[in-house]
């Protein structure tokens, strides 16, 4: 429900605010800067303040919370360096350069790929030469020592995991991949922080103040009016999603580990802290903030307590601290949800780019199956988002996979969906005889069967398997897999995201298991060390990862040199045959089609039909650079992927 505010009720408050900043700064005003902060104060003020009102208006001290917000506030923008000022200037001068087609992604643990901060910045060519322009790197704060969740369990905001390096190397980090034309992603880790936070000690040391700072509750029985309706993230780990803590004796709500505790997002107290810590990452220079677990930052009793109507106030709220401090600052939303439910959180008042885990679970559906008939679908209903917002695709992230395709869209197609993901899991764990993959189960429940998967994408493509049975023809198919995933991923629009390591094949890593702090954690099997001497085998001919690298390459500079590719608009397509996945992307000066074959067998596409799509007999595949003749049916073999640029002039 929102809240309505009269302009009148708006402009007296802001009115009181601003005296209240002038006389708490007297040395900012009338500096054209802190005009620029007014300006953008003002006009996202009324919008603020519905949010704060409608999540926080009932407490008696709001105005008081009000206050100190805009003092967090303006003291961040003080503080904000003029480097990245600059980047907002010219950000707000370019508001869609973050569809302009020029953003590949990459993401990386630090210490796996480059040991530390410094040791990353000597590897920035190797970004480079893939044409990389927007970095993710994995949580890299401080972090309770042994298993952290990956870097998910963050005990401070503000600093740097020491074996990583220091606050100061991070920045300088951001610098010089601001100067290459590298945006930095980092995480936003904001629905809890771990037991070491100093919130968390101080609420385990009796302290009221900071007890309220999480959702701790006196008995189990409170805790379990909740547990009836909630999912369980990580069962394997424990039952339920609360955690005793013996000293105070209570109970504290602890949705993923036991050690990451949920943040109490009903106390004012911690929305502005959290907005404090939000504005310091962004003044460091992470240009795009990676917001984790969003579903999850709101509860309310006799819910499920996911995708709740605050979670997305809340983050609009955040947006608007963002749009007037630290305009470039770019939300990022990770809702790894239902389809109907990963799109609410998509938009330019909330998170302009999101991941795209639809698509990404349904390119694993389709090779499987060897039929993109449910891909077609979906994308068809699904891949539109508002013309300002932007997919981010990807093929495997540091996560598990998980079968996110929406249950009404599998029966439209007579598919039963939970007998169809048990089939997908058993394919991708090795367990089908069909299978080519070689991936391990996640949280996986001995009473439903349900689970999700873990591997690399070479794993998962049958590299490895190919590459044991010393196999050709089944590695040259596995490579053709791999390319055919980021084919998609590259050409469909939006932002590509390449797990760093997927340009070279990289195969599973079982060391986890012999390292007591990430075993039972099995995405570690797809979190290898980055292995910089088969870096080198990529310029190689005749290597695979020669072949893979050249691939990439290929792909990445197939966005740079076509318009279409790079920022067209996306129609999906029926090519006439049901293993095929095809789209076109069209600008006003090119239009192209592309054709993915999911089959292991070659397919043919109908000819009439592609000159039903407005097509000529003779097309010019930009892929093989070939010439492609489409008499009765243009050919297709196995896992080919091809681009097809009408012939003719001006198109
Ligand atoms: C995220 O993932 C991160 O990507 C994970 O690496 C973390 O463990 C986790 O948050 C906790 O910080 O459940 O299986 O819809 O699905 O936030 C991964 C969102 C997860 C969740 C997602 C979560």
């Amino acid at each position: 429900m929102s809240v309505v505010i009269s302009e009148h009720q708006s402009k007296r408050t802001f009115a009181r605010l601003k005296v209240l900043l002038e006389k708490k700064y007297p040395h900012a005003i009338g500096s054209p800067e802190w005009e620029g902060f007014q300006y953008r104060l003002e006009e996202n003020f009324p919008d603020l303040l519905a949010h704060l009102i409608e999540l926080y208006g009932h407490h008696f001290d709001f105005y008081y919370h009000l206050e100190r917000l805009l003092e967090i506030m303006a003291e961040a923008w003080l503080e904000r360096p003029p480097e990245w000022k600059s980047t907002d200037a010219m950000r707000e001068a370019d508001r869609a350069w973050y569809q302009s087609g020029h953003l590949i992604g990459a993401m990386a643990y630090v210490d796996l790929f480059a040991d530390d901060l410094k040791g990353f910045q000597e590897q920035i060519p190797y970004l480079k030469e893939l044409g990389i322009t927007y970095l993710h790197l994995m949580p890299l704060y401080k972090s309770p020592d042994g298993d952290d969740d990956g870097g998910y369990a963050v005990s401070s905001y503000r600093e740097i995991d020491p074996a990583l390096g220091t606050m100061e190397d991070l920045r300088l980090l951001a610098e010089e991949l601001r100067r290459q034309g590298i945006s930095l992603v980092l995480d936003f880790v904001f629905n809890h922080t771990s037991d070491e936070h100093e919130w968390a000690i101080e609420a385990r040391q009796g302290r009221e103040e900071f007890q309220d700072f999480y959702l701790m509750f006196d008995s189990r029985q409170e805790t379990e009016e909740y547990q009836q309706n909630l999912r369980a993230i990580f069962p394997d780990e424990r039952p339920g999603n609360f955690t005793y803590i013996n000293r105070i004796k209570k109970w504290v709500w602890t949705t993923f580990h036991n050690y990451q505790w949920d943040l109490n997002y009903r106390n004012p107290e911690v929305f502005n802290a959290m907005a404090g810590e939000m504005l310091f990452l962004a003044n460091v220079g992470v240009e795009v903030l990676r917001m984790d677990a969003v579903p999850f930052v709101w509860k309310q009793k006799g819910t499920g307590c996911e995708n709740l109507p605050e979670a997305h106030t809340l983050i609009k709220a955040f947006s608007a601290i963002a749009k007037i401090v630290t305009p470039s600052t770019l939300f990022k939303s990770e809702a790894i949800v239902a389809p109907d439910e990963i799109k609410e959180y998509i938009g330019i008042d909330q998170c302009p780019i999101s991941y795209n885990p639809l698509m990404m679970a349904l390119m694993w559906e389709s090779l499987a199956t060897r039929n993109a008939r449910l891909l077609r679908l979906s994308m068809e209903k699904r891949f539109d988002i508002p013309s300002n917002c932007a997919w981010v695709n990807y093929v495997r992230s540091h996560d598990d996979i998980g079968w996110g395709f929406d249950n009404g869209d599998a029966e439209a197609l007579g598919i039963n969906s939970h007998d169809h993901r048990l089939f997908l899991t058993n394919f991708y764990v090795g367990r089908h005889p069909s299978s080519f993959a070689e991936g391990e189960p996640f949280q996986e429940d001995p009473n439903t069967g349900d689970a999700r998967v873990c591997g690399t994408s070479a794993s998962l493509c049958g590299l490895g398997k190919a590459i044991s049975a010393n196999d050709e023809t089944e590695i040259d198919l596995a490579i053709r897999r791999i390319l055919l995933l980021h084919g998609v991923s590259f050409t469909i629009g939006g932002i590509p995201l390449i797990y760093l390591g997927e340009e070279l094949g990289v195969l599973n890593d079982h060391s986890y298991k012999e390292d007591f702090e990430k075993e039972g954690d099995e995405r570690w099997l797809h979190r290898p060390r980055f292995d910089w001497e088969k870096a080198e085998r990529r310029t190689e001919v005749g290597t695979i990862e020669h072949t893979l690298h050249e691939g990439f390459l290929k792909l990445s500079r197939l966005r740079a040199n076509n318009a279409a590719i790079a920022r067209g608009e996306t129609e999906i397509i029926d090519s006439g045959n049901d293993s095929v996945f095809a789209f076109f992307r069209t600008t006003e000066e090119q239009s192209i089609l592309i054709l993915a074959n999911f089959s292991d067998q070659s397919q043919s596409v109908p000819a009439p039909r592609l000159r039903q799509l407005g097509l000529k007999k003779v097309l010019t595949d930009i892929i093989a650079g070939q010439t492609v003749i489409a008499a009765k049916v243009l050919e297709m073999e196995a896992y080919q992927f091809m681009v097809l640029l009408r012939q003719g002039s001006g198109e």
